[in-house]
């Protein structure tokens, strides 16, 4: 049978959806990391946009980003955007990249925040992703066991899921990496905001002395606040694609995978991080 496969722009082995420009990539290489740089690292559809509106609020002592205003403005994506928007930005600078850690711009006194989502739930949201930016993939009549296919080999684009969760996961515990799930998130965000807050320090830490603040954030970075206003999200999101924030749920993999594909996920996620304590982040 022969499946369909997304469309990517490769780069040298690397792939990328085709509305990144090749130039936002080459220069997002070149891009020289700031001691007060701040970046926000995930793989694709691990958690990204929430993390980026908590770091948003938290900036903004809770306060929503206006409907009329992009988040992506004031934390762009390095490797959409390139390096010279990056450098227009005034400092400290909160940067987003989907980079595996050889490839994301690096300084020791830089911070790295990565979060982390089960690789179940990463591949349907993925899915969804990739079925509904049309011009980036090329793929609306893709099925869900079409893109499971090339998830599970890795030929998808940012690269394969376990290379980035492992070059990440190997840096977890350096001073300036603060690693943490999606699933953590969900299951209690405040104390995500206060491990960001004592990562970051400085002016992120009236976020959490402040209970007031505190709230805000919590209750403006919720999933149902965050499901209104999504043209906040993504620009290049097509105005017949499903939601940007769609689910929200830990487990929505349950209604897509057969047992077979249960099975060979598993068995993937087992021989890829062997001889490491990752198996105790999830439960499948
Ligand atoms: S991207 O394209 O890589 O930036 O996508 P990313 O933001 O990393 O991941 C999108 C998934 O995150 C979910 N999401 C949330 N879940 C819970 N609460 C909040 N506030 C929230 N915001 C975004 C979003 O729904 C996507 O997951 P799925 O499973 O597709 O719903």
């Amino acid at each position: 049978m022969t499946r369909k496969k997304p469309s990517y722009y490769n780069h040298d082995g690397f792939l990328m959806p085709m509305g990144f420009p090749i130039e936002g990539f080459i220069s997002a290489l070149q891009y020289k990391a700031q001691p007060s740089d701040i970046f926000l690292v995930t793989y694709p559809k691990c958690g990204t946009t929430w993390t980026q509106y908590i770091l948003w609020l938290m900036q903004h002592q809770g306060e929503p980003l206006s409907p009329l205003e992009k988040l992506e403005t004031y934390i762009p994506h390095l490797e959409e955007v390139g390096k010279e928007t990056i450098e227009k930005l005034p400092q400290p600078r909160v940067i987003k990249t989907h980079f595996p850690y050889q490839l994301t711009p690096y300084n020791p006194q830089a911070k790295y925040i990565y979060v982390a989502r089960n690789p179940f739930d990463c591949v349907v949201s993925f899915y969804h992703h990739t079925r509904g930016f049309i011009k980036h993939y090329d793929f609306a009549e893709g099925t869900f066991n079409d893109f499971f296919e090339c998830f599970i080999r890795g030929e998808v684009d940012f690269g394969d899921y376990f290379d980035h969760l492992l070059s990440w996961y190997k840096h977890k515990d350096d001073e300036n990496v603060l690693f943490f799930t999606y699933e953590g998130m969900k299951s209690n965000i405040k104390m995500t905001i206060i491990e960001i807050a004592n990562f970051l320090e400085g002016n992120y830490l009236n976020c959490i002395e402040n209970n007031e603040i505190l709230n805000k954030i919590i209750l403006n970075s919720s999933l149902k606040n965050m499901k209104k206003d999504q043209q906040r999200w993504s620009s290049q999101r097509p105005d017949n694609m499903p939601s940007f924030i769609r689910k929200g749920e830990v487990g929505d993999w349950k209604n897509y995978f057969s047992s077979e594909q249960q099975q060979r996920l598993t068995d993937k996620f087992m021989m890829r991080t062997a001889g490491t304590h990752l198996k105790h982040l999830w439960s499948f």
